[in-house]
């Protein structure tokens, strides 16, 4: 196997792009395929203030080392999410990752600074884990993003996680988050802050190859709450669909967002409102997060 660009010892294959790669040029190519991301959709430019949701994981590690290599200077937000050792251990190997390379880590933490834990608000909402936690990470990091004074709220989702929720938008027909599904979410004066995903070119096993050939410490193990999670499923699925048609994952993506989504933009003009309780932008009168945390602490009171 023999790297496309110079033609020495290849290390990893990339069939969608029917090529193979040696380290040096597979580093480069990751670049490349990032910094076309930001330059195609526009995402920002140098003289934005960027900070980065970081979670202690191999995307949002890789994404900070890429921008920072790239000449990007970009602080980075934690949200630590009350799930145990996997939280504490996403903590530390985050701080270890900034101090090693002398970037600035911002941490919040949902238990202390907003009084409640993830897997308490799944067990007093009944949503799964994970909606009580997206929920949860949405809300505080745009929050966190806009009150600091950041333009650009930067997110790793990678172009897995952007197929899985796309699927999962069209079999449920989830109109109104399909019109919501973009690489670029703009700000708005209500306090949404610009939001983008400059990772969305990158599959999950390229910006875990590209994690590893640059000595990144990352969290290994997986969420203990992720069992049953359907979204990891679709990506299962979707992988089983790539291994027949190489690229498809990346043409059903790109076709939505070149063809599809403009379909559904209509959907996402909802009038919001400012939450009566957070200030927070919402569509009715308490936003999804203060009722999470009410739903919470009443359950508290009664234990
Ligand atoms: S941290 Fe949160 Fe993930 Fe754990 S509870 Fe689900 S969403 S799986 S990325
Ligand atoms: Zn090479
Ligand atoms: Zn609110």
């Amino acid at each position: 196997m023999k790297c496309r660009v110079c033609r020495g010892k290849a290390v990893i294959q990339v069939r969608r792009h029917n090529a193979n790669f040696c380290q040096e040029h597979f580093i480069d190519h990751i670049h490349r395929q990032v910094e076309r991301t930001i330059d195609d959709f526009k995402m920002f430019g140098p003289d934005h203030r960027l900070v980065l949701g970081v979670s202690g994981g191999k995307d949002s590690l890789a994404l900070w080392h890429i921008l920072t290599y790239v000449g990007y200077r970009v602080d980075g937000l934690y949200l630590q999410l009350g799930i145990g050792d996997y939280s504490s251990e996403s903590l530390t190997l985050s701080q270890q990752f900034a101090a090693e390379r002398g970037l600035k880590l911002e941490v919040v933490d949902l238990p202390s600074d907003f009084g409640f834990a993830v897997p308490e608000a799944a067990a007093a909402s009944r949503r799964t884990p994970c909606s009580a936690c997206g929920l949860s990470k949405r809300y505080v990091l745009n929050r966190e993003a806009e009150s600091r004074g950041y333009d650009v709220l930067v997110m790793g989702h990678n172009l897995d996680d952007e197929a899985a929720t796309l699927f999962s938008n069209v079999l449920g027909w989830n109109v109104e988050y399909l019109g919501r599904q973009r690489p670029v979410l703009p700000a708005t004066d209500g306090g949404l802050c610009r939001k983008v995903k400059p990772l969305i070119r990158v599959a999950e096993r390229e910006t875990a190859a590209y994690a590893v050939l640059n000595g990144i410490d990352y969290e290994v193990e997986e969420c203990p709450l992720a069992a049953g999670n359907t979204i990891n499923r679709y990506k299962e699925w979707l992988n089983r669909l790539e291994e027949q048609s190489p690229g498809i994952k990346a043409n059903f993506l790109f076709g939505f967002l070149e063809r599809g989504s403009v379909h559904f933009s209509d959907a996402e003009d909802v009038e919001l409102v400012s939450c009566s309780n957070c200030g927070q932008p919402t569509t009715g009168e308490l936003c999804a997060f203060c009722r999470l945390q009410a739903v919470t602490f009443s359950r508290k009171q009664d234990l």
